[in-house]
């Protein structure tokens, strides 16, 4: 029976840069979500100046801010803060499908970890029970994300040889 060698994200915030772009819109939700990933980061070790925050209009602007955010090369990874929640009309389809297509490309083209704390919600009711009341603050979850993937992400740029792929694997 083999061992197999384990690689996998640890949760110590220390020596690591994040930014988290939050959105304006339904901000008595999005604040509470950005206070929960920033206290989860400074509870896990980051520093004053460790972590930039970046006010955007709507979740719609979330993916371009992400993507100059990432090519920036400043941060190990990236949180995307939001809050969509349904009208009467299609407009929340489009915004929810858009930011996280845009967001997942975001994190695809530069390799940057970028950590999808959009909340689309229903309801107002639903949003704040995800913020901090009975169903716990995504925010919260959303920092731990972010520190596992930005040690995940030094990890194996340092396991992972440079260039494009050649289809051999090779040895450490
Ligand atoms: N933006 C949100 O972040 N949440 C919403 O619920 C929302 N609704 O419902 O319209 C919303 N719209 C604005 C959108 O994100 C853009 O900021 C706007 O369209 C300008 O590009």
């Amino acid at each position: 029976m083999i061992k197999p060698t384990k690689i996998d994200g640890g949760l110590s915030a220390s020596g690591l840069r994040f930014a988290i772009a939050v959105s304006r819109f339904n901000s008595f939700i999005t604040e509470r979500l950005l206070a929960a990933a920033v206290d989860t980061l400074a509870r896990s070790g980051a520093k004053t100046g460790d972590v930039d925050v970046v006010h955007v209009p709507g979740a719609f602007e979330l993916p371009l801010t992400a993507k100059k955010l990432a090519l920036t090369g400043s941060y190990d990874a990236l949180i995307a803060i939001g809050c969509v929640l349904r009208g009467e009309t299609a407009h929340y389809d489009y915004v929810c499908s858009e930011t996280s297509r845009g967001l997942q490309l975001a994190q695809m083209d530069t390799g940057v970890p970028v950590i999808f704390c959009v909340l689309t919600c229903d309801t107002l009711e639903q949003a704040i029970d995800r913020a901090g009341l009975k169903g716990g603050n995504k925010g919260f979850e959303a920092g731990l994300a972010a520190i596992e993937m930005a040690q995940l992400a030094r990890k194996l740029k340092k396991t992972v040889p440079a260039g494009p792929a050649t289809g051999k694997a090779r040895r450490k």
